[in-house]
């Protein structure tokens, strides 16, 4: 049998899944998830390799209204991505339902080339009514090839998804090794596993205005110790006593967390310096984007 293969974009509102739903099917962690909205900047792919089979997804940023350049950035990056990929996901979450929001992004999706899969998610923690809700206005859209309800925190019904998004790959070649899970580099996903500590662990207005970038990662000790020295950078100088918190604990605890994955991601011992820097509006300054990889 021949070998088949594509692109699969990840589209959908903010926070309802999509990136905990890629790292799934790709059965490790390459795109971080926090329970707050826009968490993902930056289109990052995930390989899922079978047999026969390479299904390569595209996870994007929610789609919400643009409040600044990096928000332009982002909305650029989850349109762009449709383009370029023979089948497109779309993602709801049941127990927030189908919204005016989820809506109007289905209605641009109506005139997509490729195919529209849709995944209803977070099955476990909705009611069926809210289930079927969800589904029935999918259905209603009447371009919605495949309408799948699953679990991307369970794996409930993954494999039900997987079969749908397998049925329209085509034939192609392997674009990726067996090994490879995605085309982040080491620097990329170091920074991204500190912003999401500090997703995590800080509240309200202040995650939002977050950006990370790594100077340094270098191996010593004949490797058996790697320096990571990365920069967290925020948007007033209220926000930077926050994020150091009372006697440095805040960022200590945001540090710790981060170490760990860390050092299970480059398999050593880490030695995390983090640093908190104000860059006034950073998120409307093309400089400062550019720096941290939104361009
Ligand atoms: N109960 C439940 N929670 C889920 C499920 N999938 C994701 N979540 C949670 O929903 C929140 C958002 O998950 P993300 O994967 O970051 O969502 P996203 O759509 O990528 O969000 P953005 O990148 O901001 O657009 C996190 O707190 C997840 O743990 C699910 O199947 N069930
Ligand atoms: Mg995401």
């Amino acid at each position: 049998m021949s070998y088949r293969s594509g692109f699969i974009a990840i589209i959908g509102s903010p926070n309802v899944g999509k990136s905990t739903l890629m790292n799934l099917l790709v059965g490790q962690k390459v795109s971080i998830v926090s329970p707050r909205a826009q968490t993902t900047r930056n289109r990052v792919m995930g390989v899922v390799t079978r047999p026969g089979l390479q299904m390569v997804f595209l996870d994007t940023p929610g789609v919400a209204a643009a409040r600044n350049r990096l928000g332009e950035y982002m909305l650029g990056v989850a349109y762009e991505s449709l383009n370029e990929v023979e089948c497109i996901l779309f993602v709801a979450d049941a127990t927030s339902g189908i919204r005016a929001r989820d809506e109007a992004l289905l209605e641009k999706l109506r005139g997509a080339k490729a195919p529209v899969v849709a995944a209803v998610n977070k099955a476990d923690a909705a009611s069926p009514e809210q289930i079927e809700a969800a589904r029935a206005k999918l259905g209603r859209a009447g371009f919605v090839g495949q309408i799948v309800v699953l679990s991307a925190k369970t794996g409930e019904n993954a494999e039900e998804l997987v079969s749908a998004l397998s049925s329209h790959m085509e034939e192609g070649p392997q674009y990726f090794p067996d090994d490879m899970v995605t085309d982040q580099p080491e620097r990329v996903l170091v920074a991204e596993i500190v912003r999401e500590k500090a997703l995590e662990l800080l509240s309200e207005e202040v995650p939002h205005g977050i950006g990370v970038g790594v100077e340094k990662i270098g191996a010593r000790e004949g490797g058996r110790l790697t320096d990571v020295y990365a920069t967290i950078y925020c948007e007033r100088e209220g926000h930077k006593g926050i994020i150091i918190g009372k006697q440095g604990a805040m960022l200590k605890k945001i540090g710790s967390l981060a170490r760990h994955d860390i050092e299970w991601l480059l398999g050593v011992r880490v030695n995390l310096q983090l640093w908190v820097k104000v860059k006034d509006d950073w998120r409307n300054k093309e400089s400062v984007l550019r720096e941290l990889g939104y361009e």
